[in-house]
């Protein structure tokens, strides 16, 4: 036990944080999302926004161990670990919220708080497509907890509705990179073919999961 903790302790401070593996290979997504776009953006773009935090981070004095103690107090810290630390915890969530061959249909209890928030599941689905579509430049849309109901908004850049500089706030439970990174080598300028696609991919698991949590 004793082992264990000092063994955890010692990873966390030589290292702080670390590239998540991808819960699944690199084409399982396709033809949705292919194969070169998830390598560059895991392996580049996640890789580049660890390796920037974790840089950033040597400069701070006594700063927290978990990303999240970070993003909800980014106003204590510099634009450079507001913008890695928002791109570190925004990955991770993102790659957990996709999986191969969904179904396309929300589970039982993640229905039920969608059709009491938006009327229906399509409706839903429109709402949050046009919310992505109408943000302009990089960012992110989101399906998120707030004083126990559920909305939908935008973040600019790597923004995250957990942070206190955040306009759009609330605990998220589903979101969408609508950076072109996310989708420009196959879509090109066509964001809305590339949210079409998602929506075959989400991993509605744990967005129920997620909504679980945040009650
Ligand atoms: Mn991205």
């Amino acid at each position: 036990m004793t082992t264990s903790t000092e063994k955890k302790i010692e990873i966390i401070s030589t290292e702080r944080f670390e590239l998540p593996s991808l819960p699944y290979t690199y084409n399982a997504l396709e033809p949705f999302i292919d194969k070169m776009t998830m390598e560059i953006h895991h392996d580049k773009h996640h890789g580049a926004y660890v390796a920037n935090l974790n840089k950033a981070l040597e400069m701070v004095k006594d700063a927290p161990l978990t990303i999240e103690e970070i993003i909800k107090n980014s106003s204590n810290y510099s634009l450079a670990i507001r913008n890695n630390g928002g791109g570190h915890f925004n990955h991770s969530m993102f790659w957990k919220l996709m999986k191969p061959n969904g179904n396309g249909q929300p589970t039982e209890k993640l229905a039920v708080a969608l059709n009491s928030s938006f009327g229906s599941f399509d409706n839903f689905k429109s709402k949050f497509t046009e919310a992505a579509m109408k943000h302009f430049g990089s960012g992110w849309a989101w399906l998120v907890v707030n004083n126990n109901k559920l909305e939908i908004g935008t973040t600019s850049n790597q923004d995250n509705p957990l942070m206190d500089v955040s306009e759009f706030k609330g605990v998220p439970i589903c979101g969408l990179d609508v950076w072109e990174h996310a989708y420009y080598l196959k879509y090109q300028n066509r964001r809305a073919d590339y949210i079409n696609s998602w929506w075959s991919i989400v991993n509605w698991n744990e967005v129920e999961k997620k909504l679980m949590n945040a009650k």
